[in-house]
């Protein structure tokens, strides 16, 4: 036998484990990846094991005071680690700029509209963010969202909310929130378009970075198994949020932060728009660049730096302080 039909014939006999979150958000993104690789590889065995994580149980604190690293992630790559998993799949946005030793980004699908949407309740079905009445209660617990929001429209109230989209979807309707901020890519995915009331055009708030794509994290050099992904990864997507994650790591903080971004490609040409901004919106610290995205990361860290320059690590170093507290 070759040894090219030896290797086949392996990845044949053999079953890919996928790790997942157990929400129906995610379980929606990973059947999507386990039916696509089947589609790709009909003689072979795809098996989804599901776990929950630890922002899956820590439901009562403020996603921004559990803060960071891994939150959604960690006992998916635990279980890669270990050689019981093989991939793991994840909303993009929720995977850490960096990862631990061992394993690596292996795929970035094609990304959803990547936009942040305002849900409201009825009784403001005739309202748009900007005609939102004074005071008016904001659900989120985006730093991003509550600081840009804020910056535009300080007449709102920002409120923490927490639990899944159908949790926050029912609080809203019980009349505990005049309206909720959720991204468009999760309402789309689990067939809930019709609650999008409005897009939040990108002037006025700018998305989280990797919202919208899914990210497929893998054992380093796993070659079998990045041979697989390949057949998923979206280039252009891909280019887009290694440019974005770069711009993140080059900032972070070790907290969430009120990060945001905005990329687009057009002829070879990519365009990053990055904002750091104050948990006050008072200040916002906002620049672009452009280069050729065979240059993604390279844009990415470079504006961060420039933005770092203009003010953004004065605004990072006050949240952080303040989270410390
Ligand atoms: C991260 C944030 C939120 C999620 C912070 C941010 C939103 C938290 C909130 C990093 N992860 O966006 O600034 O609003 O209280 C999350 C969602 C999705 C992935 C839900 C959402 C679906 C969209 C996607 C939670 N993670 O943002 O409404 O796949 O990009």
């Amino acid at each position: 036998m070759s040894p090219i039909a030896s290797s086949a014939a392996s990845t044949l006999n053999r079953t890919i484990r996928i790790s997942s979150r157990k929400s129906q958000l995610a379980l929606i993104q990973t059947y999507w990846v386990r039916d696509e690789l089947q589609k790709h590889f009909p003689d072979m065995t795809f098996e989804v094991q599901t776990m929950e994580t630890q922002g899956d149980k820590v439901l009562d604190v403020s996603l921004s005071k559990i803060g960071d690293k891994g939150l959604f992630t960690q006992e998916l790559e635990d279980s890669m680690l270990q050689r019981e998993t093989d991939f793991a799949v994840h909303s993009l946005k929720d995977l850490p700029t960096r990862l631990p030793e061992g394993l690596m980004l292996g795929c970035v699908t094609e990304r959803e509209n990547p936009a942040d949407a305002l849900v409201v309740h009825e009784k403001h079905k005739d309202k748009q963010i900007d005609t939102l009445p004074e005071g008016a209660v904001i659900g989120t617990s985006s730093l991003r969202r509550l600081a840009q929001l804020r910056h535009h429209y300080p007449h709102l109230t920002f409120k923490d909310i927490r639990g899944n989209l159908n949790t926050r979807l029912r609080k809203l309707d019980e009349g505990g929130y005049d309206a909720i901020i959720l991204a468009a890519a999760g309402l789309k995915r689990l067939d809930m378009s019709d609650r999008i009331h409005q897009i939040i055009p990108s002037e006025i708030s700018l998305h989280a970075v990797g919202q919208g794509a899914l990210g497929i994290e893998c054992r380093s050099g796993d070659d079998e198994i990045l041979s697989l992904l390949k057949v998923l990864e979206h280039e252009p997507t891909a280019h887009r949020c290694y440019a974005e994650r770069a711009f993140l790591r080059e900032l972070e903080g070790g907290c969430q932060v009120p990060i945001g971004v905005n990329t687009t490609i057009v002829d070879g040409t990519l365009t990053l728009i990055g904002v750091v901004a104050s948990l006050d919106g008072k200040r916002l610290v906002q620049d672009k660049i452009q280069g050729p995205v065979g240059e993604a990361e390279d844009l990415g860290t470079t504006l961060a730096k420039q933005l770092r320059q203009q003010g953004a690590q004065e605004i990072l170093d006050e949240i952080l302080a303040e989270n410390r507290r």
